[in-house]
């Protein structure tokens, strides 16, 4: 049987984005010519800004008619470049790959097929499921990728369950780009991420690939990537660790009031029988924290009843209430610290338990 790929009829644009870029661009262009079998047709666009070394005029040079060179004189950045290169792409598909030949254009008739053949709106190039992998990385540099790679799972729920969202070889169906360019923000590096997270793309496999050493030149992407990945990935989740500090930090007040309140109203809860004031100041502090984040930081992630949400908020915060309950009436009974003091130190160590519940068990994306 032949393979899928050189079965299908279909149709590709792809999309290079370069800074100097002159010495690898002929390559490129080779390799491109032969991967592609001829029963896809194909375009290739170069988006180069205005490269020092003249990329451009190199690729000028070698331009026929499949090939379309556009120079930027005066705007300057990758997710730019590739969602120009998108918009101005005349075919059903896009797929974007590095000039350096990181990205071998021989997987491009399989992420082809593998969208056609699933109808899928995104094929991501995998370096981490099976059958993918990485050439010439230092331990570190993994490390580093696969971090990075936690804090979008952490945040962006559109990631969860690929396994490499941050993949910079990617095909997308290009309707659903043009159908959502007012909602790109072309921040950072990771133009993939954008796309998960605004575009919602209803169909997203991946295919496994194997991330080569760059071929010339050097990476233009330095230490300030870093932050601002997570700027950008921030950004993408509405700034939701924030909100989300911000009720705790409200929630706290209410917790801390409730036991003040508890000290001048009922003051046998706050001294003689602390463990009952206690665990009421924390359940007035969740019912008021789930209320904030149901109108407020997850309001656009009400999956399933508010019943089911209550119940479940109240197993989120769990080990959160629970490590408060120990700390703060161990405390206050075996070190007698003051009651406030002991519930604070409680309310600390459940935080980031209680946070990361909520992100991936009660606000979850859609099933
Ligand atoms: N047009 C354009 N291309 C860029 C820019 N920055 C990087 N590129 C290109 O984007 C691709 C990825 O960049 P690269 O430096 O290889 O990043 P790395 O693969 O993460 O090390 C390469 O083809 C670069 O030439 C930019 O500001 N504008
Ligand atoms: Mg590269």
């Amino acid at each position: 049987m032949t393979k899928k790929e050189n079965r299908i009829f279909a149709e590709i644009s792809i999309v290079v984005p370069t800074y100097n870029e002159k010495e690898n661009i002929e390559i490129l262009f080779s390799e491109i010519k032969k991967a592609m079998p001829s029963n896809i047709d194909y375009e290739i666009i170069v988006v180069d800004d205005n490269s020092p070394d003249k990329t451009w005029e190199k690729a000028l040079e070698l331009m026929t008619n499949t090939v379309t060179v556009i120079r930027r004189v005066n705007i300057k950045g990758l997710s730019t470049a590739i969602l120009d290169g998108i918009l101005f792409s005349a075919k059903k598909y896009v797929i974007v790959l590095d000039a350096d030949l990181q990205h071998p254009p021989q997987y491009i008739p399989k992420l082809l097929a593998e969208a056609v053949e699933k109808d899928a709106d995104v094929v991501i190039g995998s370096r981490y499921m099976k059958g993918g992998g990485v050439e010439g990385w230092s331990k570190t540099r993994l490390l580093i990728s696969k971090g990075a790679s936690l804090i979008a799972k952490l945040l962006l729920p559109s990631t969860r369950g690929l396994t490499d969202p941050m993949s910079g070889f990617f095909l997308v169906k290009k309707e659903i780009v043009v159908r959502n360019k007012e909602k790109l923000n072309p921040y950072g590096y990771k133009v993939l991420l954008e796309i998960l997270e605004r575009c919602k793309p209803n169909k997203v496999v991946e295919v496994p690939y194997t991330f080569k050493p760059r071929l010339y030149g050097k990476s233009k992407l330095g230490a300030k990537v870093i932050v601002e990945y997570i700027i950008h990935v921030l950004k993408l989740s509405g700034w939701r660790p924030f909100k989300f500090i911000a009720v705790g930090a409200a929630g706290t007040v209410v917790n801390l009031v409730t036991l003040l309140l508890l000290k001048y109203v009922a003051s046998p809860l706050y001294l003689d029988y602390f463990f009952i004031g206690s665990a009421i100041a924390i359940e007035v502090s969740v019912l008021f924290n789930f209320a904030l984040h149901e109108t407020w930081t997850f309001k656009d992630r009400l999956y399933g009843t508010r019943i089911r949400r209550l119940a479940l908020f109240h197993l989120s915060v769990f080990p959160s209430a629970i490590a408060q309950y120990i700390s703060a009436v161990s405390l206050r009974y075996g070190l007698s610290i003051n009651p406030i003091i002991a519930q604070l130190i409680g309310i600390l160590i459940g935080f980031p338990i209680n946070y990361v519940f909520s992100e991936l068990g009660i606000w979850k994306k859609k099933a």
